[in-house]
């Protein structure tokens, strides 16, 4: 069996199938692993999610933050509110209950033996354990029958500092911001989640100086795990050795590669991007 985690699809479906060619992927005998924001932004956002819904067990995928801003939109809709154009094609088609069920299902966090699997990012109080803890409060409150409201509490960037004494849906959307949005932490701990520059650029300038990409923080409560995520298409560099990270989205939706990695053997396989988007293009 050949396990191979892939970084942020964003509806690039052409190279998916492209890299699963390229790995020879049997499914029933492999595994996919696909890390977040499988829809949005690209071209084939339909086909990805059933692509990745019909391989069955042979794909485990976590939910990105793009995936959940579809399903909020999706459930929105239900109040009136429009549809971005990934969200009407899916509406529009025949199995767009399915879909939407099989997305409200995935994971915010995977527990695999080589590595813990997230989107974006920890901060830095939680250890492993905490992690799938929280993940799970959030994926029992998605597969639940408040999901919409859920979705609805979902959006903003407060609270920005980690208690375990937060509660109902501010206590939710820390744990979700984290593991879906996170890139940089302040020093002092608090999540900075409106920076998404690479981490070259934010050492340009002083006013970025106190900024800190997650994985690289002092204390981090989850050193020495081995963790794999996306998510970040800026960061430069795949694999962080020092803090033992692997950072799989490449950009492909921006002209990028999409990135796989062998967990058996830690192996990269790249599939070069048809080139889709402009940076800033939304
Ligand atoms: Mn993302």
């Amino acid at each position: 069996m050949n396990t191979f985690a892939v970084g942020d699809v964003q509806g690039c479906a052409t190279e998916l199938e492209r890299l699963l060619d390229a790995v020879q992927f049997e499914p029933g005998t492999d595994r996919l692993i696909l890390l977040g924001d499988l829809i949005n932004r690209g071209p084939r956002s339909l086909d990805t999610l059933r692509l990745a819904r019909s391989l069955g067990d042979s794909c485990l995928a976590l939910l990105g933050n793009h995936d959940l801003s579809v399903l909020a939109r999706l459930s929105m809709a239900d109040l009136g509110r429009p549809l971005n154009a990934t969200a009407q094609e899916i509406a529009a088609a025949p199995d767009a209950e399915a879909l939407r069920d099989w997305l409200r299902q995935l994971p915010l966090a995977i527990d695999h033996p080589r590595a813990l699997m997230i989107h974006a990012g920890l901060p830095p109080q939680w250890t492993r354990t905490d992690a799938l803890r929280l993940a799970g409060e959030v994926e029992r409150a998605l597969r639940g029958p408040d999901h919409a409201e859920f979705l609805r509490q979902m959006y903003g960037d407060e609270p920005t500092r980690w208690s375990e004494q937060l509660s109902g849906f501010e206590r939710l959307r820390f744990i979700t911001n984290c593991l879906t949005r996170l890139r940089y932490c302040r020093a002092d701990g608090q999540l900075a989640l409106s920076e998404k520059l690479s981490p070259q650029q934010t050492m340009q300038g002083d006013s970025q100086a106190a900024l800190v990409p997650w994985f690289a923080m002092p204390q981090r409560a989850s050193a020495g795990e081995r963790i794999l995520f996306g998510h970040w298409s800026t960061l430069g560099q795949v694999y962080w050795p020092r803090h033992r990270v692997w950072g799989l989205d490449t950009g492909c939706v921006w002209g990028g590669r999409l990135t796989a990695l062998h967990l058996e053997t830690w192996r990269l396989i790249q599939a070069p991007s048809d080139g889709h988007k402009k940076p800033g293009a939304g």
